[in-house]
């Protein structure tokens, strides 16, 4: 059987095992949880996080390297930015787009007497800009901080450049790294149908539905506006002359893998080896834009932010004036491209945008307790949007 088979066997056992506990076994969960699904499910991601870092660290260097033309990082960086905001402006349009149009917040009965959990107010842009400057590449790597290894490595690649031959043996070095940390994702990836079980039975298992039916209308919207950018992704695709069966074919070990962790991070080895081995992407093209777009690429976060802040703005009966609206639309955008690639990594970010628009904070302490319901869905849109953009950057750069 193939792996992205068994990956998807583990999902759909996983949320009918996850369903079964919850419903006949309500008094074993606990114990179950914790003692089996939980280890179970941190075990793998774990495994898989354990390969991250060197990996995004040294498929920039060999991509790089190996090219002749040295402008291209700076052609590939331009390029994807501009392909990135274009995008994320998309999303976070069809978030708020639904919001209005469904009305999630209308009729909820308001979080008061709710506190809101304790989130981080996020940086302003020019603070966050300097704060992605590393100023120890070790601590960048043990604190898995991507966008400030990715800038390590093009330091290290320009010094590649510039010392010539003597650079030799650290290429050859990262090389045979490069090779055995593929070797080792291949044997990790053979217990993933099991790590993603635990993830996902876990969390439906645990979770508590009188919420979810009050916040029906809310889960309903978000999941609609992660399928339309999904879709819109796939015209795109069509649109540059590419198939969407065999992209979403292609990516799809990487997609399950985002959904039943809820963490880009863990899914950008296999997306990384989705997009050589499974697309064909060019290798330097793949090495660099998938790292990035895990650092930097969340459409997902964008689409819950804006979703979200118009939410909030309902719930308590808050007019929404254009201000408001913009102030909502470029902190959201902003908020999508910080968003680290960890599960609960959106919600932390809430404060930001609500702050920014002037919304109370207490919605936060509502909607947090159905935020991993849709959480893997919007880490599968970080994901396919991550992996669209790679392929349009491909065929950007073939002609
Ligand atoms: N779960 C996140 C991710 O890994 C981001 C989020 O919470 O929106 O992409």
């Amino acid at each position: 059987m193939k792996l992205s088979t068994k990956i998807t066997l583990g999902l759909i056992l996983g949320i009918i095992v996850g369903a079964l506990l919850n419903g006949f076994l309500p008094g074993h969960v606990g114990f179950l949880d914790k003692y089996i699904l939980t280890p179970i499910g941190q075990a793998f991601l774990h495994l898989i996080q354990f390969v991250v870092v060197p990996l995004v660290f040294t498929s920039l260097l060999i991509g790089f390297t190996g090219l002749r033309d040295s402008s291209k990082v700076g052609s590939y960086t331009t390029k994807l930015l501009l392909l990135y905001i274009v995008t994320s402006a998309v999303s976070l349009a069809i978030g708020l787009l639904t919001a209005f149009v469904l009305k999630p917040g209308q009729g909820v009965s308001g979080a008061g007497g709710l506190e809101a959990p304790k989130t981080e107010k996020g940086q302003n842009l020019i603070d966050w800009l300097v704060s992605i400057i590393p100023t120890n590449p070790f601590q960048a790597f043990a604190e898995a901080n991507l966008l400030q290894v990715i800038i390590s490595a093009v330091l290290i690649i320009i010094g590649i450049r510039l010392v010539g031959d003597k650079a030799k043996p650290f290429i050859a070095f990262s090389e045979s790294l490069h090779a055995i940390l593929e070797k080792i994702i291949g044997v990790i990836l053979r217990v993933a149908p099991i790590g993603v079980f635990a993830l996902i039975s876990s969390v439906i298992a645990t979770q508590g539905f009188d919420l979810v039916k009050k916040l029906a209308l809310y889960i309903i919207g978000l999941l609609v506006a992660i399928l339309v950018m999904m879709l819109i992704y796939a015209l795109i695709i069509l649109f540059i002359k590419e198939s969407p069966s065999r992209f979403f074919k292609s990516f799809w070990p990487a997609f399950s893998i985002a959904f039943g962790t809820a963490s880009s991070n863990a899914a950008l080895p296999v997306a990384l080896d989705n997009a050589k081995q499974g697309y064909g992407l060019k290798s330097d093209i793949a090495g660099f834009a998938i790292p990035f777009g895990t650092a930097l690429k969340r459409d997902g976060a964008g689409i819950l932010q804006g979703f979200n802040a118009i939410f909030v703005a309902q719930l308590f009966h808050v007019d929404l004036s254009p201000a408001v609206i913009g102030a909502i639309f470029i902190s959201a955008i902003l908020v999508s491209f910080s968003t680290a690639g960890v599960p609960g990594a959106g919600i932390i970010m809430m404060t930001t945008v609500l702050t920014a628009a002037h919304l109370p904070l207490e919605g936060i302490a509502l909607v947090a307790g159905v935020d991993r319901i849709t959480e893997g869905f919007r880490t599968m849109l970080n994901v396919v949007g991550n992996a669209a953009n790679a392929v349009i950057l491909n065929k950007w750069e073939k002609e």
